[in-house]
């Protein structure tokens, strides 16, 4: 059983998505790949199988799913996990006790969470939070014991962009272990890899399932020591998505091209309209020409991105008021659904950031993130605008 992608390397992404890792069943011909809800595989002699032995080691449909997000992602190899958290902590054990790790400042409120409050502990790992869209903070930071970067962008909550050429050329000139975390841009709009990254990890739950109705993780990598290391992982310790997950994410990515197209052109046209509202202070969306990276943006991604971050007049209060009036935004957290969601980062997705440190970033009470569906971008103005309005 091939373990790496169909041969799609040739095509453009939109084919990729639909047909890599994915082969008529050889049993039916059904043209959907079954969902392999098996614990085991039956062998015919000790130790002789078709390639399969036990589901935590390996399961055909999650099989399918690992060469399709290895192949959008152009990468050689992916593994699937049971969320991006688990991605994310199984990637760590990569490390040995008294690394340490060289993270962006402004990280999902989850992964910050992982890194000070569980791996710090555990692990003894040391992280340091640096603001990498000045790449000179690098140095800054770089000890003896520096082992890796741990790299968002666009930055969650702010959208702050990282130059992923220069910081990663910096870091494998520095031998650190080069990882983007690309949850934000999925493989359509920013592809790491391409820059060099030596791995790219992604909480597939977002944009490459797209319909909220599973919660996932993934790491590809073009490099067969890493894969080999993290394939042990990944089995030794168990945090893989079941069957039935996998199958859900992979139809995911079949429309994945025409969700982020979608997504953007709304999220461009509500950043426009939000930058001209009176109840707001400031807008932040990379596709925006007043963001301070929008030359960057326009250099690395192929878009912009279906998240906004805003700040309103009248700071928490105000933002607390909004986020209860929307009617089509769903005030909750998470990203990446066909549906519009509204949140207040400070107080839900990244409320494990001690304030203070939000302060600093400027992760405020006044600021809210949107996640912008692919509903009609009209309804979505009036929405917002009703819920701003007084
Ligand atoms: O939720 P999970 O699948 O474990 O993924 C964690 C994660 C990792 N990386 C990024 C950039 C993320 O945004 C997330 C999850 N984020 C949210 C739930 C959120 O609302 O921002």
């Amino acid at each position: 059983m091939k373990e790496t992608r169909k041969e799609t390397s040739s095509y453009h992404i939109e084919t990729i998505a639909i047909h890599a890792g994915q082969e008529p069943d050889p049993a039916t011909g059904a043209i959907m790949t079954p969902v392999y809800l098996t614990s085991t595989y039956v062998q015919t002699a000790p130790g002789k199988h078709k390639g399969y032995e036990y589901s935590r080691t390996r399961n055909p449909t999650r099989t399918a799913l690992e060469a399709n997000l290895a192949a959008l992602e152009g990468g050689e190899y992916g593994l699937a996990f049971a969320s991006g958290c688990a991605a994310l902590a199984t990637i760590m054990h990569l490390f040995k006790s008294g690394n340490q790790i060289i993270c962006c400042d402004d990280v999902y409120g989850g992964t910050y969470r992982l890194f000070e409050k569980v791996l710090k502990e555990t692990h003894g790992l040391e992280v340091t939070f640096v603001d990498m869209t000045d790449p000179k903070n690098l140095e800054k930071a770089l000890k003896k014991k520096s082992a890796a970067l741990w790299i968002e962008t666009p930055t969650n909550p702010l959208l702050k962009l990282i130059d992923l050429r220069e910081v990663i050329r910096w870091g494998r000139e520095k031998r650190l272990l080069t990882c983007v975390d690309n949850t934000f841009m999925s493989p359509i709009f920013q592809r790491p890899l391409e820059f060099g990254a030596d791995l790219v990890m992604h909480s597939t739950t977002k944009y490459l399932n797209g319909h909220s109705d599973v919660i996932g993780g993934a790491v590809i990598t073009n490099s067969a020591g890493i894969y080999e290391r993290l394939r042990f992982l990944q089995n030794a310790i168990g945090a893989v998505p079941g069957p039935m997950d996998s199958w859900l994410v992979l139809r995911g990515t079949k429309t994945l091209a025409l969700r982020m197209e979608r997504h953007a052109a709304n999220a461009l046209k509500i950043a426009a309209f939000l930058e001209k509202h009176p109840a707001v202070e400031r807008v932040i969306y990379p596709g925006l020409k007043s963001h301070p990276h929008h030359e960057l943006a326009k250099q690395q991604m192929r878009g912009f991105g279906g998240m906004i971050s805003f700040v309103v007049k009248g700071g928490k209060e105000k933002a607390i008021e909004v986020t209860k009036k929307t009617k089509l935004f769903a005030l909750a957290e998470s990203l990446g659904g066909v549906e519009s969601l509204i949140e207040i980062p400070a107080i839900m997705t990244h409320a494990s950031i001690p304030e203070e440190t939000r302060e600093k970033l400027g992760i405020k009470g006044g600021l809210i993130r949107l996640s912008v569906g692919i509903e009609h971008a009209d309804d979505l103005i009036a929405d917002l605008d009703q819920a701003l309005t007084q």
